[in-house]
Parts: C-alpha cells; sequence; structure tokens
C-alpha cells in the first residue's frame, strides 16, 4: 500500500469537515465529503474574486451585462479545479480518504437551468469572458428547478422534477442587502407637471427580487466572474394579520403567488406559448437586472448620462428584451429623464442575438394582457412603437404594408424580436449561414436600411469543459504532443497538423477513443443496466428532440438497415451501435412520441436474433450536461441532420468534431463552416441544402408521395411505421408519424424534408462505414484533422470576436 501524505488539501477538507459538519473523514458520507472540499475550492476562489471586483471597480472598467433567461452550467466541481490547476492536489487528496474523484464530483447536481443550445451558450460564454479576463456579470433567473429530469418508461418519456438545490448549492452567495423590488399589474395615471408629463405607476403588487451569485472561474485566470441569478420572494413572508385572525391558509397565499416567479424553467425549446407565467419571468429578472446596473453606476460614477460609457447589455435571443423599456422606465420615471435624453442613452446600450428563424419560436405576446400585467412597460412599448414607426415612415414612404410587418405592436400582438431590432445597436446571428439568412430574409427590411446593424458571430463552446474536464485522455495526447498552451489558446489545435500523417500518433488517439467508448459502456451499465459492444462504432444523435432535427430520419434509416440486414442474414456487417439523447417538451406530442419510436426501434433491433450482433439502439436517458461529458468523446461519428436553413447554428457539432468524432450532416448551421475546416474529404455531407429547400418551397415540387412510391427502401421503412413490425401495443401508435411524412397535417407532407433526404443520407452513412471498416487508419486521420481543425469553434474566439465588434471592454490585467 503506497504511503498516503496528509497534504495541505486534506487538511484544508479534515477541518472544514469537523467546522461545517461536526465529521471526522471515518464518520463523514460522501455528500459530506463533497461538500468539504467543495467549500475549499470555494474559498481558494473567493481570494480571487473578492481582488478582482474590487480592481473593476478601482480601475472603473466598462462590463458586459450578459442577461439570459437560461445558464446551463452544469457541475462546477471538477471545472473548478482544472480552471485552478489543483485537479491533482485534490486527486492526491481524495486517494488519502480513499475515495476516486469521480466518486466525489458525482455527489453534485447539475445546474440544468437551461433548454439547450442557447442555455449552454451563455454558460460556455462565462467560462471564456473569466479566461480572457473581460469584465462581465451574468444576469438570470435563479430556478428552483431546472430542466426536468428524464426517465423512460415502457418506451415513454416521463418528467420528474428537478430539485438541484436539495441539497443546497455550495458554490452560490445570497446577498439579501441587494434585493429589489419588482412591481405587477395595477394602473398607470398622468399627470402635467413642470417636468412634463410625467407617469405615476399605482396600486402594483410588489415582489422582491433577490440576488444570489456564483462565481465562474476562467482558466489560469485571476478574474472570476460573477453568475447572478434572481430569486423571487415575497415582501412578506407571512402574513401575521391573516394569521391572528386564524386565516393559515390566506396567511401564506401571498408568499405562494409571489415565489412562484422563480419556481421552474419553462421546457419549450424553439416554441413559444405566450403564458403569462413566463411574462413575469422574464419582466422580474429584466427589471431587477437593470434597477442593479443603474444603482451600481450610480454608486460608482454618480451621473447616469455616462451609462453607456461603463456598461453594454447583450440580449440573449428575445427573452430579456424588456431591459429596453425597463432602463427607459427607471430613467423617464425615477431619474427624471425627458424622453429623448433617455432614449439616446438605451440606444446606445443593447446588443441582441438572435438565436433561431423559425416562426413559431419567435416571442410575442398578447398585448391585452402584457398591458393589464405591465401598464407602466406597455405605455413605454407604446411610444416605442410609435417612434420607430414615425422613423420607418422616413425611409419607406407609403409603404404600410412593410411598416407593419416591421412595427413593434401590430394586430393585437407586441412582437420582442421587432423591440429588439429597433433599439438595439448590433444584431447577430449565430453562425455565417444565419447571418446570411437574417439578411435575406428575416430583417431584410431592416438591413436596407441599416446593413450596419446585422452581423453574424459563429458560436463556440468552451474547450476546458467539452476537452480538458470531459476528455481527460484527449487532453493528455495533445499536452503530450503539443504542450499545455492550447488550453490558454485556441490557435495551437492546429499544430496537431503536424501529426496526422504520424502512424505512432493515430494509434494512440485511436486507443483514446476505445477508453472513452469503454466508459461511456461503463456508464450505461451504471446507469441504465444496458451491455454494449465497445468495439462496434459508436454513432450519436444527442441534442433536444425536434422535427427539425430529424431523429424520425435517423430512425427511418435504421428500419433500413434492419431490413438489409435481414435480406443477408449470413452476411457479416461492422457492428454499430447508435445512440439517441433527447429531451421533448412535455407539451410536444409529435417529438414525445417520436421518443417511443426510438424505443421500439430498439426493442426490434437489439432482441432480433439477426440483427442484435451488428446493430444496437441505445436511448441514453436525461441528456444534460453531465452525461454528454460521457457520450461525446465516445463518439465515432456526430449526426447533425437537420434541414437545411433550420439550425441557426449548432453547439454539439463542435463539441464533437474537438473530441475526434466525425460529423455526417446538411449544410446548416456552422456544419458548413466545419466543412470549410476540414475539407470535404474530412466529413460527410449530404442531403439539399438551404437555397434547394428554399425552392422547393417557394414552388412546391416536393412531393415526398411519388418519392415513395419510387424508391422501395424508402418505402419499406416507412411502412414498418404501421405494418406492425414494431413492438408496441396499438398498432395505431406511428400512424400521426407515417401519416406527417405523406400527408401532413394542412396539406404540407413531410414539412421537414425527412424523406427526401433520406436517400443521399443511407448512401453517406454507407460511405463513412466503409472507411471506418476499410479504412482504420484514415479514419482516425479523419478523427485527428476535426481535433485539430476545432480550435476556431471555442467560444475564446467567439468572445473575442463580440468584444472587437460590439463590446470593446478591455482585459482586466
Ligand atoms: C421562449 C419563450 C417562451 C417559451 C420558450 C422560449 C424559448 C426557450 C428556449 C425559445 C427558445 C429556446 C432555446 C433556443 C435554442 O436553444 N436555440 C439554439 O441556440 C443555439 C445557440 O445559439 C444554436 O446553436 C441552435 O441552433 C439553436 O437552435
Amino acid at each position: 500500500m503506497p504511503e498516503r501524505k496528509k497534504t495541505r488539501e486534506v487538511r484544508r477538507i479534515i477541518d472544514k469537515l469537523k467546522t461545517g459538519y461536526g465529521k471526522t473523514p471515518e464518520d463523514a458520507s460522501r455528500e459530506e465529503l463533497y461538500q468539504a472540499s467543495a467549500a475549499c475550492i470555494r474559498d481558494e476562489i473567493m481570494e480571487l474574486w473578492v481582488q478582482a471586483n474590487h480592481k473593476i471597480e478601482a480601475e472603473g472598467r466598462k462590463i458586459l451585462y450578459y442577461m439570459s433567461a437560461e445558464f446551463l452550467m452544469g457541475r462546477a466541481f471538477v471545472n473548478n479545479m482544472v480552471n485552478l490547476g489543483i485537479l491533482d492536489k485534490y486527486r492526491t487528496a481524495f486517494d488519502y480518504f480513499g475515495l476516486e474523484l469521480s466518486e466525489i464530483a458525482a455527489q453534485e447536481k447539475d445546474a440544468g437551468l437551461g433548454n439547450g443550445g442557447l442555455g449552454r451558450l451563455a454558460a460556455c460564454f462565462l467560462d471564456s469572458l473569466a479566461t480572457l479576463k473581460l469584465p462581465a456579470v451574468g444576469c438570470g433567473i435563479r430556478y428552483e428547478y431546472g430542466l426536468f429530469r428524464q426517465k423512460i418508461v415502457d418506451g415513454e418519456q416521463v418528467e420528474l422534477e428537478d430539485n438541484w438545490l436539495e441539497d443546497g448549492c455550495v458554490w452560490e452567495i445570497e446577498h439579501p442587502d441587494e434585493a429589489v423590488e419588482i412591481h405587477f399589474g395595477g394602473e398607470v395615471e398622468e399627470n402635467w407637471t413642470a417636468q412634463g408629463l410625467q407617469a405615476v405607476h399605482k396600486n402594483y403588487s410588489t415582489v422582491l427580487a433577490v440576488p444570489y451569485d456564483m462565481p465562474v472561474v476562467g482558466y489560469a485566470s485571476d478574474m472570476p466572474v460573477t453568475l447572478r441569478l434572481w430569486s423571487a420572494r415575497a415582501v412578506k413572508r407571512f402574513d401575521m394579520e391573516y394569521f391572528n385572525r386564524g386565516d393559515y391558509l390566506h396567511a401564506m397565499e401571498e408568499k405562494e403567488l409571489a415565489e412562484v416567479i422563480s419556481k421552474v424553467l419553462y421546457p419549450e425549446d424553439n416554441h413559444e406559448q405566450g403564458k403569462q407565467l413566463r411574462l413575469k419571468q422574464f419582466y422580474f429578472f429584466t427589471s431587477a437586472t437593470m434597477q442593479y446596473m443603474v444603482r451600481r453606476h450610480k454608486e460608482l460614477y454618480g451621473d447616469l448620462h455616462t451609462l453607456p460609457d461603463y456598461a453594454v447589455v447583450q440580449i440573449n435571443d428575445t427573452h430579456p428584451t424588456l431591459a429596453i423599456p425597463e432602463l427607459m422606465r427607471i430613467l423617464l420615471d425615477q431619474e427624471g429623464f425627458h424622453w429623448d435624453e433617455a432614449y439616446d442613452i438605451v440606444s446606445r446600450m443593447f446588443h441582441y442575438t438572435n438565436h433561431t428563424i423559425m416562426n413559431e419560436a419567435l416571442e410575442r405576446w398578447n398585448e391585452q394582457m402584457f398591458k393589464m400585467l405591465l401598464p407602466r412597460i406597455y405605455s413605454i412599448v407604446q411610444a416605442l412603437n410609435e417612434q420607430y414607426c414615425r422613423r420607418l415612415y422616413q425611409y419607406y414612404p407609403g409603404d404600410m404594408e412593410r411598416i407593419s410587418r416591421m412595427a413593434i405592436v401590430a394586430y393585437g400582438e407586441i412582437r420582442m424580436a421587432n423591440l429588439c431590432v429597433a433599439v438595439a445597436e448590433k444584431v447577430n446571428g449565430v453562425s455565417q449561414l444565419h447571418g446570411d439568412i437574417l439578411k435575406k430574409r428575416l430583417f431584410a427590411d431592416t438591413y436596407r436600411i441599416h446593413p450596419e446593424k446585422l452581423l453574424a458571430i459563429t458560436n463556440g463552446i468552451t474547450h476546458r469543459r467539452w476537452l480538458a474536464v470531459s476528455n481527460p485522455g484527449l487532453t493528455a495526447l495533445l499536452t503530450e504532443t503539443l504542450g499545455d498552451g492550447f488550453l490558454k489558446d485556441y490557435t495551437q489545435f492546429e499544430k496537431l497538423m503536424d501529426h496526422v500523417d504520424q502512424e505512432a500518433f493515430l494509434e494512440k488517439f485511436a486507443a483514446v477513443k476505445r477508453q472513452n467508448k469503454k466508459r461511456l459502456a461503463e456508464y450505461v451499465y451504471r446507469t441504465q443496466g444496458i451491455v454494449i459492444h465497445e468495439d462496434s462504432l459508436f454513432d450519436v444523435q444527442a441534442k433536444r428532440l425536434h422535427e427539425y432535427k430529424r431523429q424520425l430520419m435517423k430512425c427511418l434509416h435504421i428500419l433500413c438497415l434492419y431490413d438489409e440486414i435481414k435480406a443477408h442474414p449470413d452476411k457479416n456487417f461492422q457492428p454499430v451501435t447508435i445512440f439517441f439523447a433527447a429531451k421533448a417538451s412535455p407539451g410536444y406530442i409529435r417529438a414525445k412520441n417520436i421518443i417511443r419510436l426510438i424505443n421500439a426501434v430498439a426493442d426490434l433491433v437489439n432482441n432480433d436474433v439477426d440483427t442484435k450482433d451488428f446493430l444496437t439502439v441505445v436511448f441514453i436517458e436525461n441528456y444534460g450536461v453531465s452525461s454528454a461529458e460521457f457520450l461525446i468523446p465516445a463518439a465515432d461519428i456526430s449526426e447533425q441532420l437537420s434541414t437545411a436553413g433550420l439550425e441557426a447554428s449548432g453547439t454539439s457539432n463542435m463539441k464533437f468534431m474537438m473530441n475526434g468524432a466525425v460529423t455526417i450532416g446538411t449544410m446548416d448551421g456552422a456544419n458548413v463552416e466545419i466543412s470549410q475546416r476540414v475539407g470535404t474529404e474530412n466529413i460527410f455531407i449530404f442531403g439539399a441544402d438551404e437555397t434547394e429547400i428554399e425552392r422547393m418551397k417557394a414552388y412546391q415540387t416536393y412531393l415526398p408521395g411519388e418519392l415513395y412510391e419510387k424508391n422501395q427502401s424508402v418505402r419499406r421503412a416507412v411502412g414498418h411505421l404501421i405494418d406492425g413490425i414494431l413492438p408496441v401495443a396499438s398498432p395505431h401508435q406511428f400512424s400521426d408519424l407515417y401519416q406527417s411524412l405523406l400527408f401532413g397535417k394542412f396539406g404540407t407532407p413531410d414539412p421537414y424534408f425527412v424523406l427526401y433526404d433520406l436517400p443521399d443520407y443511407i448512401r453517406i452513412f454507407e460511405k463513412a462505414l466503409a472507411k471506418y471498416t476499410e479504412k482504420p487508419l484514415d479514419w482516425y486521420q479523419t478523427a485527428a484533422i476535426n481535433t485539430a481543425k476545432s480550435g476556431y469553434f471555442s467560444s475564446d474566439r467567439t468572445i473575442l470576436e463580440y468584444n472587437d465588434q460590439i463590446w470593446h471592454l478591455t482585459p482586466v490585467e
């Protein structure tokens, strides 16, 4: 037995266990050991955090308010240690206690305060901001419950609550002294005074917003960034008057009503449902953030006229848009500014990132509901709308159709994207293609008059979490090959190109992949009791379930493979394991039925004697940041199958690429740029591109029925949806999917061109499979080239572009 040293970290943890939990290491649970060691790490962070914040204030630095309704942070424990450079020290300390790092780390609950790409992007951005030492604060909502946990029961998705705060969160610090009031409802009275028309908001009800701050540590950086999340609290925690009268229920009621605001994250992704509580959530955190921003500026600099010199606000999609009229309100009603003066300030501070062009995802609010809930904000939005339409009239005189299309308020609705475009200084798309589509379609009217307003900044991912934390094997190989400079400097990934011709290097690269596949197999066995073949090709599609992402196409492909193997019972095939990981919005019936289909297809192929040795289908439950950290490093193939033009960027495509998976994908979102960087021989592109899709839509030339008749394998696969071979109780289980492909609900069959692209997908998959099977060395070379070219997709690059083109912050040295 090796001698176990009582290092500084060991002593600290023992001390923390004693003072914080009254325990010795012998009687502490794993949970307590996690809590105590996390508290030790937090102490180290506090030192840096306090100093950094003082410095930012003392030097009068401009800061970024990155506003987002979602921050999908995942776990912080290992990430913090990696970024602080103390991982090995703590690993040794856990050794002392006879525990594995991974066992302790697994105690932490994911902070799953986001749905998918948009929320995770916000989290990656904070890591890069901290690493690049750019002064920033992330502002959002401290949901008590994050995105639901997913269980699969009898093939169906079941949603369970995600009580991530159950055991407390060691990283957050509550600041009750900085709570602010948020006002809802009531009415607005306008009075003429010596200062002009003054609005007075009356009879409102009040909710308190209490901030919780979390430090986000950068890699080899002494400047943690703050994530400030607001929690709703009743003004009166408990109404003594009701209580004394014996009305106990009533005594609690107000508290419950107020605190429901930050209770739970809405699970809708790329779909908008105009719910009043959601509007409350958005106003709640935007108002709190604007009050905080104004208060801070006044305390530090006194005069609000200089606000745009010291603060810049990035709006992550339209969800935080109310920050714009809210800042107007504060300046007008509380600070006594005139309209033009206030507008001049506001118009120089806000920038808006768009994440979708899909109509059903564009945020709109019913005017009456909006007015009832936020009467003062409503009157400001009306005024902004009038001013904007008047301005538009100068550019487009008489063109009422265009002006009503661009208006902020029209047809009884308030359109948040139009409000953003009207007021924001810069509006950006999240990939080059998406940026082009914004100019060409969604914001074409604006582009004609203000071309400088629109830009494209391609998304990125932090290679600390998505490589250093989640793939220690590949990180070690890169460090051994290149040194560890790439962790701070993303341009150094490229140096790997000097090694991709060396067989010895490729062997090592392949060995790392095998290790990661083994690790995933163990994870799947541990969490779901499923045994998988580690030597098979791992093909992964992991993302939210949505029709446009076309998980259905992959299902049909599997049914084609099934038919193919069944037709050749004596032939040998390359074994393939196909992984799906996806949560469906609970109200999205068709998406949930696609999950049902995936599990039925899994049952079919995994249990058929002819196919089970060659084809395994696994549905990974509860996809989130932590399961992604197991899944992505193990992938050989990354599936990016969205209908061209519909995936604004995609970011899992970047994570897979960085971890040495080869992409099969359409020319959509950031796939286009991945393809440009790795070269067409190192990616498998298939299907219609965006122009072709647009042409088919415009001329209505796509007839899936004809294609179905002509193509035998497509016909057979689609037929399996209703021919009874799938092991489900009802023969009608999948008839809606069948119907949607061939007939469509309102006369638009197959709106996502699944059948159109399927034959080309089958072809390209065969090509990829052949390369993997027949030329393994070429395959791993391609995989390694993907890693080598992935530096561009680091969120460090993305953040530097935002900073150059929009924010203009200077790093704190
Ligand atoms: C808004 C209002 C009401 C209800 C729900 C919503 C809502 C919530 C979440 C709308 C959209 C979202 C999330 C969208 C999202 O994640 N979009 C993805 O953003 C990624 C980061 O830019 C892109 O890579 C993806 O292409 C895009 O789909």
